[in-house]
């Protein structure tokens, strides 16, 4: 038992807004739960206030004391009585304040948390096709450690880092780094120990390290081992390691963090696909925004893992968290569930040449990989999508505005992918494109390791046999890139039934006709290597209308999540191809027994 205490701060916040009188809400919240489908563009966005009192106990004076939010769209302030503490600006990573000095000893402290969604030039997303709800949406935390703690209000949110350089069957190797801070007035010494537990539970390793640490210091502390035989992770069987960090002092356990991880190797490789543990397995499954009927993006965590659990019902195997960094359950589940992950950062559609939006959109990539970091169901790491789309449709702009525009995006392409790599070069870097030859001529293509395609061929575009043959010709021009199909689908209603299904008719049988011919062009092409639906459910957005207003309709299920005829469809093609359908145990050896 560790001094550090982790509880959830969702209750009893008083809120108000300039449209909203002063009310009492229970966090996670967002403030357009209802009116972005009741005034569609015209929907609030403007600046929300929160605040309640916390008593501090006279025993707090010898601990640090920290709020973590794990999400607040999009700018967030925080003043502890009446003190700005800090700012983060980014509605989809997490981030800590350290609140300790601010606090009263033995006293009600006054807390205020300003959360503004105004549209700001200079935080991604500009515009994009889907609601930017306000408010502190997921989950707060408080959080109590001893002085001598492992660092906590930092860029990866507390989480300590664990890497798998190398995995085989036969052997693997794994490296733990912690950061120890010490916020007492005196050097001290300390022992850290790391120990290991493998998937059953079975405590196997200890690993130490003694250390002096100067007061005000933060030292960084790693170890690296090596593991025979690893149980490794797949979709199959996701087996899950557990590592569990201590700092021990005078014999008494100060500070523990714990995380789960996995041991897995994967490979995309451009003319025979994906390879999870060296056995081929085509990536299928779908994009997922994460909101819900009645609700805007604040979900309940059985919310999301339901969402999961239904995406695994229905026998795929893969999920891009389009278009942001999703809830830290998601990816929690998404391990224990066995799901792939493409994660990204929402720099989409549009990018300005702002310094200050390049140095927000870098600042997300970071936070997003330092905080899910140790998951292996992520694959890679996604930034820019459809970069280039406001600027095809923009008639308004100069020719060299225009080539400013591109300039400024290829750089910050360049940018993220740096930034990228050096924090993790074992995992993949995509972008998602859509069919435009600026992406080519642009060099902006040629980025990242992988290149997503968005096609709404049958839909945006006509022909639903033009995609096959799009896929063949870019497959020619980028022979030794991995590729995958990042977006596809019709808006379907499912009021709306016909046996003569045409595009627009936002009938279901035309939304089976183009997945059914997308998923069969895909499963004759080694080539590319997975392909994720748009979208797995219905989603908010206050510019469109489809069948519904203010609603894309893409989804495979309703925005309550009732099931359209698609996901049926999925889950009797899926559960039948042995190379997709993982989710039972025995896939392995089913795989063995069709390759025989
Ligand atoms: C684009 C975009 C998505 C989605 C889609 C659509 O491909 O990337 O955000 O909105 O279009 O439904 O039109």
């Amino acid at each position: 038992m560790g001094q550090r205490q982790v509880q959830t701060f969702n209750s009893a916040w008083k809120f108000s807004s300039e449209v909203h009188s002063e009310r009492i809400v229970d966090l996670p919240h967002t403030w357009n739960a209802e009116d972005a489908f009741r005034d569609g563009k015209e929907y609030f966005r403007g600046k929300g206030t929160y605040s309640r009192n916390l008593y501090t106990p006279q025993k707090w004076q010898n601990k640090q004391v920290f709020l973590k939010f794990e999400g607040s769209n999009q700018i967030t302030r925080l003043y502890v009585n009446e003190q700005l503490i800090g700012e983060h600006p980014g509605g989809y990573t997490g981030f800590v304040f350290d609140i300790t000095k601010a606090l009263k000893p033995g006293a009600e402290n006054e807390l205020k948390i300003e959360v503004d969604n105004s549209h700001n030039a200079d935080i991604p997303p500009l515009d994009a096709d889907f609601n930017f709800y306000g408010g502190i949406y997921r989950d707060l935390w408080l959080i109590t450690t001893p002085k001598l703690h492992f660092e906590t209000a930092n860029e990866a949110a507390g989480n300590f880092l664990i890497t798998t350089p190398e995995v085989s069957a036969e052997k693997a190797t794994y490296k733990i780094e912690t950061r120890l801070v010490n916020s007492l007035s005196q050097r001290i010494s300390a022992t850290i120990e790391a120990e290991i537990f493998d998937p059953q539970g079975n405590p196997f390793k200890i690993l130490r390290k003694k250390i002096r640490i100067a007061p005000g210091a933060t030292e960084a502390i790693s170890f690296e081992e090596e593991l025979r035989d690893p149980q490794l992770w797949s979709p199959a069987r996701p087996q899950l390691y557990k590592a569990e960090v201590r700092v021990i002092a005078d014999g008494e356990i100060l500070d523990i963090l714990i995380s789960s991880f996995g041991f897995r190797w994967f490979e995309a490789d451009p003319e025979k696909g994906f390879f999870l543990n060296g056995i081929p397995l085509k990536l299928i499954g779908a994009n997922r925004h994460q909101d819900h009927f009645g609700l805007g993006n604040a979900l309940p965590n059985r919310l999301h893992q339901r969402d999961y659990e239904m995406i695994k019902e229905m026998g795929a195997n893969f999920i891009r968290t389009a278009h942001y960094p999703q809830d830290p359950e998601v990816y929690r589940i998404c391990d224990e569930l066995g799901l792939l992950v493409w994660s990204e950062v929402p720099v989409i559609n549009d990018v300005t040449a702002s310094q200050a939006y390049h140095d927000v959109s870098l600042r997300m990539q970071r936070e997003q990989i330092l905080q899910f970091f140790n998951h292996p169901s992520i694959i890679m790491w996604g930034h820019m999508n459809e970069i280039f789309i406001r600027l095809v449709f923009n008639n308004k702009m100069t020719e060299p505005e225009k080539a400013a525009k591109i300039k400024t995006s290829v750089e910050l392409a360049g940018k993220l992918e740096k930034v990228t790599k050096e924090l993790d070069p074992d995992r993949l870097t995509v972008m998602a494109l859509h069919e435009n030859e600026l992406y080519n001529t642009s060099g902006i293509a040629d980025i990242p390791d992988v290149i997503g395609w968005n096609l709404y061929f049958g839909w945006y575009s006509p022909g639903l046999e033009s995609f096959g043959k799009f896929l063949d010709q870019q497959h020619e021009r980028y022979p030794n890139r991995p590729l995958f199909i990042s977006e596809y689908g019709p808006g379907a209603d499912v009021r709306i039934q016909t046996t003569d299904p045409q595009p627009w008719d936002y009938s279901e049988a035309y939304q089976l006709k183009l997945h059914r011919s997308y998923l069969n062009q895909v499963l004759e092409r080694d080539y590319v290597f997975g392909m994720a639906a748009w979208n797995f459910a219905d989603f908010g957005s206050s510019f469109r209308q489809d069948a519904m207003p203010y609603i894309n309709q893409k989804g495979l299920v309703n925005f309550d999540r009732s099931k359209k005829d698609i996901y049926y469809y999925y889950q009797a093609r899926l559960l039948e191809e042995p190379m997709i359908y993982v989710a039972g145990e025995n896939f392995q050896e089913r795989y063995v027994e069709n390759a025989e």
